[in-house]
């Protein structure tokens, strides 16, 4: 699929229509790929997150939410919220994580953004084994922009070793 392209550095660099954030349920920030992703935007990505709260509430597993992306070269932040390995089945867990490269994507198309970048969604703090959940990545977003026409470029940016070398083999798979 020559609309995925496989990088390894900081996902907050990226000059794309949306960067998909890692975030959890409360919206309100963290640790990891979130923590680095309200640092860079600086604080109006917040401000813009704690207005969804209040009008919203907490955002479910699987789903995702837009807000501004401050100062960094992205146009948009898409806030996602992955499972939490152990606390479902793994079957659920994998249906939950593909949820969110889904609803991510579907949320790009709804704002016109033809560029998003993701991190690995789940396999940090979230302790999703990493092969396991890149496979479900690729899959989830191979799918989607089969069916799709307007998002152009898919960036899986990978910021350790592991997964970007366990991208790089899976993406030659898919592409043979
Ligand atoms: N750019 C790209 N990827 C990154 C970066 C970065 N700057 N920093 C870390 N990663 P995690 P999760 C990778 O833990 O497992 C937060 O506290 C990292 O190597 O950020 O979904 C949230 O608030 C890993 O592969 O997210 C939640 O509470 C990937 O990002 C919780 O962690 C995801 O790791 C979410 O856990």
């Amino acid at each position: 699929m020559e609309k995925i392209e496989l990088i390894r550095g900081d996902i907050t660099r990226m000059e794309v229509g949306a960067v998909v954030n890692a975030a959890n349920s409360s919206l309100l920030g963290g640790g990891g790929v979130d923590g680095a992703i309200h640092r860079a935007g600086g604080p109006e990505i917040l401000e813009a997150c704690k207005q969804i709260r209040a009008a919203s509430g907490k955002c479910p597993t699987g789903q995702a939410v837009i807000t501004t992306a401050g100062k960094m070269p992205a146009q948009r932040v898409i806030h996602t919220v992955g499972p939490i390995w152990g606390q479902q089945s793994e079957t659920e867990s994998d249906r939950l994580l593909a949820n969110c490269y889904r609803n991510s994507l579907a949320l790009a198309v709804q704002h016109k953004l033809t560029s998003v970048a993701f991190p690995n969604i789940s396999t940090g703090v979230y302790g999703f084994p990493k092969e396991r959940a890149a496979k479900v990545a690729i899959r989830a977003v191979t799918e989607f922009l089969s069916a799709d026409n307007s998002i152009k470029q898919l960036y899986f940016v990978c910021f350790d070793e592991e997964n970007f070398n366990l991208y790089e083999s899976l993406l030659l798979k898919t592409n043979n």
